[in-house]
């Protein structure tokens, strides 16, 4: 079924970069509505309970480390068909496998530090854009 609405964060590598303001024009233009966006700086203890679905995973420590390390960006994005759209937009998620053009060909150093994410299901992008906007931060 067609979506509306994803989740996406411009990860800490690519804002410590620069590039955040170049990923969300891509973003823009490729016909994403940003309807929250904030920049913030997760402590570990949010990192781990946002990534807490892959705390069972071996890079689980590596990825809370690097999600805390620096400033992100976190947006809640609307376009017919936002959750595959948006995941073909930012390519896949190891950067050497990612299709030319992608947010994540372009930006991303490599699978653990790929510049941006975003939500798998309609389910998740509301849990996760929940985790960081209040309604009252939410536009339309
Ligand atoms: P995606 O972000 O494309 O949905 P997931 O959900 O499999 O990918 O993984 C979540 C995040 O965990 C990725 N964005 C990436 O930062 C990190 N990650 C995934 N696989 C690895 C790996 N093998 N080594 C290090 N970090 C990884």
């Amino acid at each position: 079924m067609a979506t509306n609405r994803t989740f996406t964060m411009v990860k800490p590598d690519a804002v410590a970069a620069g590039n955040a303001g170049a990923i969300i024009k891509q973003i823009q233009e490729a016909g994403f509505k940003v309807i929250a966006m904030k920049l913030t700086h997760l402590t570990p203890q949010k990192a781990g309970e946002f990534y807490a679905v892959h705390s069972e995973r071996p890079f689980y420590g590596e990825l809370v480390e690097f999600m805390s390390s620096g400033p992100i960006v976190a947006a809640i994005l609307e376009k017919d068909n936002a959750i595959a759209d948006f995941r073909t937009l930012i390519g896949a998620t190891n950067p050497a496998d990612a299709a030319p053009g992608t947010i994540r060909a372009l930006y991303a150093k490599s699978i653990g530090e790929n510049a941006v994410h975003g939500a798998d299901s309609d389910e998740n992008a509301a849990i996760e854009g929940n985790f960081h906007f209040a309604s009252t931060e939410m536009v339309g």
